[in-house]
């Protein structure tokens, strides 16, 4: 049986991936800040697989080193990691953004991403096999009004996909992106600071990707032969053609 990290695993996509992953029996270590949630759906998924669970902010370097080397031995070899924590933080004009939320979506979105898959590929290495999903963004493959800071970690999680890509292929390792439209989860939420009117507007009269829907194609990615590599997909809703073209009256 393989194992897989998610990273924020507590909620939206990284939670959904959680539930489709089990269902084809790969063994888990959730993510995540909020324990009481890891400690739930480790509750509602040890009936079918191993689960273990590891809280820490991917912001702190020594937290994502620690919780990762000292796994129990049998979780300690991981033979996929989804890179998925992260979140959009307030939606404003570059000249008047807060530099607090720009320190969160560089630091959670880019460095933490960074820490946790440096403590992870090492692993991989010895092993000579792994497959790392990074989840992008439409945000990584365009610039939309004021979303500036956010679309520019977005970005550089394109990069770093290419990055690992080129430097994991001698060892057999498998990289790939996932870069989702609009998805209804806590990421507007987030984004807007739980004013749950902004937040649902950006849902308003289209029926967005749900999270079931990204996690449906990562269990697709990860079925693949291992001739196959899935390197950087783009998925929208339907009613989506681009981050401003957005269709709400279908
Ligand atoms: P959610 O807000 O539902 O989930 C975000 C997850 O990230 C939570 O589990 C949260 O866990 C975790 N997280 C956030 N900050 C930290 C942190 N500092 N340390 C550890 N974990 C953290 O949003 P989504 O499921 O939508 O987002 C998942 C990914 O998908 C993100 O990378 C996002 O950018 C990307 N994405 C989302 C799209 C969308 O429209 N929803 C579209 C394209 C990409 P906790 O708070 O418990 O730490
Ligand atoms: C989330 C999708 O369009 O809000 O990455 O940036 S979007």
């Amino acid at each position: 049986m393989k194992t897989a990290l998610i990273t924020g695993a507590t909620s939206g996509i990284g939670k959904s991936t959680a539930i489709e992953l089990a269902k084809h029996n790969i063994n888990l270590i959730l993510c995540g800040r909020r324990q009481e949630r890891l400690d739930a759906l480790q509750k509602e998924l040890s009936n079918s697989v191993n689960v273990y669970t590891l809280c820490f902010d991917v912001r702190s370097k020594e937290d994502v080193f620690n919780s990762i080397e000292n796994l129990p031995k049998q979780f300690a070899k991981i033979d996929i990691l989804i890179n998925n924590a992260g979140n959009a933080h307030g939606l404003d004009p570059i000249q008047t953004g807060d530099l607090d939320d720009w320190d969160a979506m560089i630091d959670i979105n880019v460095k933490g991403l960074l820490y946790v898959s440096k403590a992870v590929i090492p692993k991989m290495i010895t092993q000579q096999s792994g497959h790392i999903i990074n989840i992008g963004s439409i945000a990584g493959k365009e610039v939309y009004p004021n979303g500036n800071v956010y679309c520019a970690s977005k970005h550089a999680v394109d990069a770093i996909n290419k990055g690992m890509q080129v430097d994991l292929n001698q060892y057999g390792i498998k990289v790939g992106a996932i870069n989702p439209g609009l998805v209804e989860t806590e990421f507007s939420k987030v984004r807007f600071k739980n004013d749950d009117e902004r937040a649902n507007n950006a849902y308003k009269g289209l029926n967005p990707l749900t999270p079931e829907d990204i996690a449906d194609i990562i269990a697709f990615v990860l079925t693949r032969p291992y001739h196959v590599n899935i390197a950087d997909l783009i998925v929208f809703p339907t009613a989506q053609a681009s981050s401003t073209v957005v269709n709400r009256s279908l």
